[in-house]
């Protein structure tokens, strides 16, 4: 922009030259060709003076068209300096908005996730504490681990009927990893546990003895199941516990039950 502008200053410059080259050369002819003729001298040698001084102004105006057009580039490039530094700017600002907002989204996500995290473990310590509306009916997890989501379950000497619910939150299938809770007087569990193997998996592990007070079926990740049983049919002076009949799991997924 600017190499053009300087280009046309620079050609109206020779222009303005050449025009005030010619005049002088056409006064001087002039004032030769006149002097043969008969016309006074003082008029040749004032269109001489004339034609030289209109190739002065022609020059000065060229000149000043030079410096007019320098000062316009000048300005120009100015002007297109601060439009590109100003675009520059807004570019970086809406850069940073969107970083902004990028990190902002982020922020979100974590938090739902932190959210998600609360509330699953919140479920998990409610379950560990039982049913906290009904002290008959308690709620029992298992998962892909040989463990009971509970350490011992004490239950009101009140009951009429006392009711376990056994959720696998797990994944892994009950051929796997599957679970189920017993309830037999605790020096039975062993023997329970062992006899139970060989029930095998159509009698979900659970074998054919009157000790056994209650017994849920195997289940695997995702499934839940419960049972049912009336106190009455606990002895009295006889410390019970309940074991998971599953193979191998017997000597590990155990805890004791107690009538307060
Ligand atoms: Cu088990």
């Amino acid at each position: 922009m600017k190499t053009n502008i300087s280009n046309t200053a620079a050609a109206l410059l020779l222009a303005a030259l050449i025009a005030g080259c010619g005049s002088e050369q056409d006064a001087a002819d002039d004032a030769a060709s006149s002097s043969d003729r008969t016309e006074p001298v003082w008029d040749v040698e004032q269109d001489a003076e004339g034609a030289a001084q209109s190739a002065e102004e022609g020059a000065e105006a060229a000149g000043d068209a030079i410096e007019d057009a320098g000062d316009r580039a000048e300005d120009m490039s100015e002007d297109a300096a601060d439009r590109a530094g100003e675009m520059a700017d807004e570019a970086a600002e809406q850069a940073r908005d969107m970083a902004e907002g990028a990190s902002e989204a982020g922020d979100r996500a974590d938090e739902a996730m932190a959210a998600a995290e609360g509330s699953r473990s919140m479920d998990d310590d409610a379950t560990a504490g039982g049913d906290a509306g009904d002290p008959c009916v308690v709620d029992v997890e298992v998962g892909d681990s040989l463990a009971f989501s509970v350490d011992s379950i004490a239950v009101p000497s009140s009951c009429e009927s006392v009711t376990i619910n056994l959720a696998h939150t797990g994944s892994l299938p009950k051929e796997a990893m599957g679970h189920n809770w017993v309830l037999a007087p605790a020096d039975a569990l062993d023997a329970i546990g062992q006899a139970g193997m060989s029930a095998g998996a159509d009698n979900d592990y659970v074998p054919d003895d009157d000790r056994i007070v209650a017994a849920t079926e195997i289940i695997g990740g995702g499934e839940r199941t419960s049972v049912t049983f009336s106190l009455d049919d606990l002895a009295d002076g006889v410390d019970y516990a309940y074991v998971c009949t599953f193979p191998g799991h017997y000597s590990v997924m155990r805890g004791p039950f107690t009538v307060e």
